[in-house]
């Protein structure tokens, strides 16, 4: 059944944004932090007009970091003296859930109650609601337990609109002993009610942040720039740009080339060009960003200036980001936005060679040329290209979780700090056997 929609020029958001846990908030920061700093009548989508409010919902059991948040944005508003524009709605609990999916999924039933009433009222003020977009990490408690439980609401309750998350999945080295399970925990559960998973693996963007910094240094002639030292001084606060800006170059609106519209990214078409097979839904979404004049704070930290900047060029360099062997690409989507003329032959051929795709697709590659936007204009860019590909490459992370969790689950570790909050060690294995499905399917998908 297809779900696409008849689109019609709107002034107003149809998707809701949740930031869930300490994670989704601070990358909330830096995505809400861009829309301030680019904000024109071409963002409205983002925001409710009559309030000036931004489409979303901070949520976290502990105060700090949407606190910060918030003293953040009063301050700038008094040197700026400009209109705030406030979350929609935030919720803030003193305690925490203890690095704990089971305290987020079993213990938070009030914070539910009470966001997914004002997510109800949020809902009714639109025109249409099309999707929901929520950010958060899989290997704490909050955004992991708590976010598991509030994809179960929100499609239960809104079955049809399309729900997206940007997942961020726990480092190698990994930050606590509980983050195995936690993480195929919150797995099973995209898996379930998400429509489409953008993930993001902190090491991963890591090694993403060093590449686009080496080019950099090169481009500037910096010098002294080995991998291994820009690797040291990448910060968290970096990676929560990258990862904000890489969906920004997918959910910001665009203008339309005829009759000067602006119009919302298709989010509905891109799902189900990049997700259409059930037991296959994670998708790496990468953006890179060209910038001539002074550009915002936050677009800085993504900026990626090239001596030849042509939209090619822009395109191949995000395109090299991604590691190559063994891994295969079920379906791919260029986001190519600029005000130049935009070769979509050229870049299709290049993404083919630059990514090896699936034989059985015929259409795996599919390029998308949009006008920039005054929004990106008023941040100071010129050309953005975002790389969205569903791949197999997914199934490396799975299997990490997956195998670690194994071992501790045969020797029983932990488990009663999760019997305790009502989850059996039946339901951590049935979250193993999910993950073991999904590495099936992304290997069947791939073989050929
Ligand atoms: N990229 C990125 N990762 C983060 C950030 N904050 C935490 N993480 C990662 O997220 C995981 C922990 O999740 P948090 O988001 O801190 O936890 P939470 O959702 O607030 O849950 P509790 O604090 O346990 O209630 C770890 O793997 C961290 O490395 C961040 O700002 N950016
Ligand atoms: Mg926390």
């Amino acid at each position: 059944m297809t779900r696409e929609r008849t689109r019609k020029i709107e002034t107003t958001s149809n998707q809701l944004f949740l930031h869930v846990g300490q994670c989704g908030n601070q990358i909330g920061d830096s995505f809400w932090t861009f829309i301030d700093e680019a904000k024109q009548q071409h963002t409205s989508f983002l925001f409710h007009n009559q309030l000036n409010q931004k489409a979303c919902f901070f949520i976290d059991t502990e105060p700090k970091v949407i606190q910060n948040y918030l003293n953040t944005i009063n301050v700038c508003n008094i040197q700026k003296k400009e209109m705030i524009t406030y979350p929609s709605k935030y919720y803030i609990e003193q305690s925490g859930c203890g690095n704990n999916w089971a305290i987020g999924f079993t213990q938070t039933r009030e914070m539910v109650r009470k966001v997914m009433e004002d997510f109800r009222k949020e809902i009714e003020v639109l025109d249409r609601f099309d999707s929901t977009l929520m950010f958060h990490s899989i290997g704490g408690g909050t955004g992991s337990g708590l976010g598991s439980k509030l994809l179960q609401e929100i499609r239960d309750h809104y079955p049809k609109p399309y729900l997206l998350t940007q997942s961020v999945a726990p480092s190698a080295k990994g930050d606590s002993p509980l983050q195995n399970y936690n993480s195929i925990l919150a797995i099973e559960s995209l898996q379930e009610y998400a429509d489409c998973i953008v993930w993001k693996e902190n090491d991963e963007l890591t090694r993403t942040i060093a590449y686009w910094k080496a080019k950099q240094h090169k481009t500037r002639k910096l010098g002294g720039g080995s991998i291994q030292s820009l690797l040291q001084n990448i910060t968290l606060k970096d990676m929560n740009h990258a990862a904000a800006m890489d969906l920004i170059g997918l959910v910001l609106p665009y203008d339309s080339t005829s009759g000067g519209h602006n119009l919302p990214f298709n989010l509905g078409g891109f799902v189900q060009r990049l997700c259409p097979i059930p037991n296959a839904k994670f998708v790496d979404v990468r953006s890179a960003f060209y910038c001539k004049k002074r550009a915002t704070h936050v677009l800085k930290h993504a900026i990626i200036p090239s001596i030849d900047h042509s939209m090619v060029k822009l395109c191949n360099d995000t395109l090299s980001s991604f590691t190559k062997t063994p891994w295969k690409s079920l379906s791919t989507q260029v986001i190519a936005r600029g005000d130049e003329a935009i070769d979509t032959c050229t870049i299709e051929k290049m993404c083919k060679k630059a990514i090896v795709h699936v034989p059985w697709n015929p259409s795996s590659v599919h390029v998308d040329p949009l006008a920039l936007g005054s929004s990106f204009h008023t941040a100071g860019a010129t050309s953005v290209v975002t790389v969205a590909s569903n791949r197999t490459s997914i199934t490396s992370n799975i299997s990490q979780f997956a195998h670690r969790a194994s071992l501790q689950l045969n020797a029983k570790a932990y488990l009663h700090w999760y019997a305790k909050y009502g989850i059996e060690s039946s339901r951590i294995e049935d979250a193993l056997e999910n993950c073991f499905s999904i590495i099936d399917a992304y290997d069947h998908l791939s073989a050929g």
